[in-house]
């Protein structure tokens, strides 16, 4: 049941080797200034706009916020809940996300079930997500009461992954934490590159092309910003960061081909 937002992303993906999303927090933003950052990102090649924070708890400043991107700009909204006030009947899409290495019950099943009749109720597509917290001291950490993944601790990152994957996880996403001092390492997306094989999705701390190109080569498909952007000249940041994830994408090493073999 792929549904269009989810199978807009995958052929983004397949055609140009990694794609950029920017990520408005409904906290920082007004609905005028968060049009004119989903116009401008747009204009530089961002894929797709997610709508979110860690500490949310307005559905209705999230309800404008979603609102007047919408009327801006031909991209899908996808929401990006911190709770079940995260949801918005006027997003086309929404990261339905189990929080996999928190220690509550709640961000594991308890919120998407109170929140799961209200996406049925308003139409939205669900994209099932695997989220996997990496590194120390972030909101998201705290409030999602996680235990996240240490930075030298790849094959930590690697088992919450694939148990994501095998539990039917279509994205699986490393989050390093929002405004975090370091993204998450190079050799953390690596290890778990080359162990899941469903779209893998960094953020968390990426200010600069540099970086998403880092992040990209290492393998991920998908760099999510958000802070960075915020009072910053959203169209050439953006451009940056799109350019560096085309050059990630350029600086992959090919995959060694896998010799056919019969089923034995
Ligand atoms: C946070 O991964 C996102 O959930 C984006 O992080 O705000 O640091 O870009 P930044």
């Amino acid at each position: 049941m792929i549904g269009r937002v989810e199978r807009y992303l995958l052929d983004r993906i397949k055609e140009e080797g990694a794609i950029h999303i920017t990520l408005i927090d409904p906290e920082d933003v007004t609905s005028a200034s968060a049009s004119s950052i989903a116009e401008q990102a747009s204009l530089s090649g961002t894929k797709a706009i997610m709508v979110g924070g860690s500490t949310l708890a307005s559905t209705s400043q999230l309800d404008e916020v979603v609102k007047a991107v919408k009327r801006t700009i031909e991209l899908p909204v996808i929401l990006f809940p911190n709770n079940v006030t995260g949801i918005s009947r006027y997003a086309d899409a929404i990261w339905f996300m189990s929080l996999m290495n928190s220690l509550d019950p709640y961000f594991l099943t308890g919120a998407q079930a109170l929140g799961a009749p209200l996406v049925k109720k308003y139409g939205l597509e669900a994209i099932p997500l695997g989220y996997v917290v990496v590194g120390e001291g972030s909101a998201v950490s705290v409030i999602g009461r996680a235990s996240p993944i240490p930075y030298d601790k790849p094959e930590l990152a690697v088992a919450y992954a694939l148990a994501a994957q095998y539990l039917g996880m279509r994205f699986v996403y490393l989050e390093g934490g929002s405004g975090a001092r370091q993204p998450v390492p190079a050799e953390i997306i690596q290890a778990v590159r080359r162990s899941v094989d469903v779209p893998l999705i960094v953020g968390g701390g990426i200010r600069t092309g540099e970086q998403a190109r880092q992040a990209v080569e290492a393998g991920a498909d998908i760099i999510v910003t958000g802070n960075v952007i915020e009072g910053s000249d959203v169209r050439a940041k953006v451009q940056e960061l799109v350019e560096g994830v085309k050059d990630g994408v350029r600086g992959r090493k090919p995959a060694n081909p896998v010799p056919p073999q019969g089923f034995k």
